[in-house]
């Protein structure tokens, strides 16, 4: 989570082009809270996504809003996803098949190095992990720390040290044992000892090095890199291809995500230059999505407390939405968190109907953060009395099981 001053004047842009006349192809034209034009270009009709968001698309479809109907019992697989259609978003939604928490600590004290164990860092509480799976969640993102894995001395294609190894395997296969995902993730922003990782052969050994360590268990996920950012969104892009090529022939098969430049905001996806980049991206094996990070705080960093507007979710992920189809493929929106007032648990609602009610383009999302070290952090949700324990939880995010 941090953010750009170019994030902010791309959201300014946003605002300002929405009192234009006409909107543009694609654009916003309606949904709860929208005080801006309703009419599109000519065309394009304005028309409903979901109760949030409705948008100028080609053709002169019909610009109804989609009506309400009454739920239906769905049946569950542990491969697919269901849809169902309820009055939650007011249109057809196809379930997360991944949808959990990140689980930090393991990367805090990242200015101590290797740093102390129950001092400067910390692996996640199993009682935690109870917690989550008791309610339904069944994904777990765990951050760690590259120079605590690859000790500087040797760099990231050395060894790995084998305790800190052995704390994260311990973890994950707590998780894993019990049915749930567990993503593993480098919480590095590219860097590396004070530097920007530019080798993208030596980032593809790490990647195949730590590909190995995990391939047997089928429930582990590989999340290439914590939000790359201040690096040109194509050199992101073959970093991320590099390292998807060099696991693949480790003989894993299980799914990778990757993130691209820019803190892989989902606001910024396309003036990020993400968008360009990344619709290159492939995967010999087809198991591959798109990680992105979505805050609901004026700057997007996920600082503060107070969310822009209750609809400010659904409006920062449609324009990936967007790309995601048009591009044919996946996303997980890896890190979302907001305060826990009113208006941001709508700003929360919004944005995961926008994500469900995409077709199924959205394969996940997960909540920033639980994590045994977060005190009082307005977006703790971990339990028994984390600040997003109380409302979140409940109101935001268990109505998209
Ligand atoms: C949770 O409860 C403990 C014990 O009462 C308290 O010290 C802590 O501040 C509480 N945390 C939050 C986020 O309210
Ligand atoms: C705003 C905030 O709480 N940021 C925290 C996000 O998580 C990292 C650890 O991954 C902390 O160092 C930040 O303080």
């Amino acid at each position: 989570m941090k953010s750009t001053f170019a994030s902010f004047v791309a959201a300014a842009a946003f605002f300002v082009s929405s009192v234009h006349a006409a909107q543009p192809l694609y654009a916003q034209c309606g949904g709860i809270g929208w005080t801006g034009e309703t009419t599109c270009v000519s065309g394009a009709t304005c028309t409903a996504l979901n109760e949030y968001y409705s948008q100028c698309l080609a053709g002169s479809g019909s610009s109804t809003p989609p009506t309400t109907t009454t739920s239906k019992p769905t049946t569950t697989s542990p491969t697919t996803a269901p849809s169902s259609t309820d009055s939650l978003c007011g249109a057809t939604r196809t379930k997360f098949t991944y949808f959990g928490v990140n689980e930090s600590g393991a990367e805090f004290g990242e200015t101590k190095i290797p740093g102390v164990l129950g001092t400067d860092y910390t692996w996640p509480s199993p009682t935690s992990i109870d917690y989550f799976t008791g309610q339904g969640f069944n994904v777990f993102r765990i951050p760690f720390l590259l120079e605590r894995l690859t000790p500087p001395s040797t760099g990231i294609t050395g060894a790995f040290d084998s305790t800190y190894l052995s704390g994260l395997k311990t973890i994950v296969n707590y998780v894993t044992n019990k049915g749930a995902y567990a993503i593993i993730e480098p919480h590095n922003y590219m860097r590396f000892n004070g530097a920007v990782i530019s080798d993208n052969n030596a980032f593809a050994t790490l990647w195949k090095n730590l590909a190995n360590e995990f391939k047997s268990n089928s429930h582990v996920i590989f999340d290439l890199m914590n939000e790359p950012n201040g690096i040109d969104a194509g050199v992101v892009y073959q970093a991320m291809q590099a390292a998807v090529n060099s696991i693949r022939t480790t003989g894993a098969t299980q799914l990778i995500l990757v993130e691209g430049t820019s803190w892989t905001g989902a606001w910024t996806w396309t003036s990020s230059g993400n968008a360009a980049a990344f619709a290159s991206l492939s995967d010999p094996n087809n198991n591959v999505a798109i990680e992105m990070h979505q805050y609901l705080d004026s700057d997007g960093s996920g600082t503060s407390d107070q969310c822009v507007s209750a609809t400010i979710g659904a409006e920062r992920v449609q324009d990936a939405t967007n790309w995601l189809k048009t591009n044919n493929k996946k996303g997980f929106l890896g890190e979302i968190g907001a305060g826990s007032n009113d208006v941001c648990v709508a700003a929360v609602k919004s944005a995961l109907c926008t994500l469900q009610t995409a077709g199924g383009v959205w394969i996940g999302a997960s909540w920033w953060a639980a994590g045994p070290w977060w005190g009082t952090y307005f977006q703790s949700i971990e339990p028994p009395n984390g600040t997003s324990i109380s409302r979140i939880l409940p109101e935001a995010l268990k109505p998209f099981m």
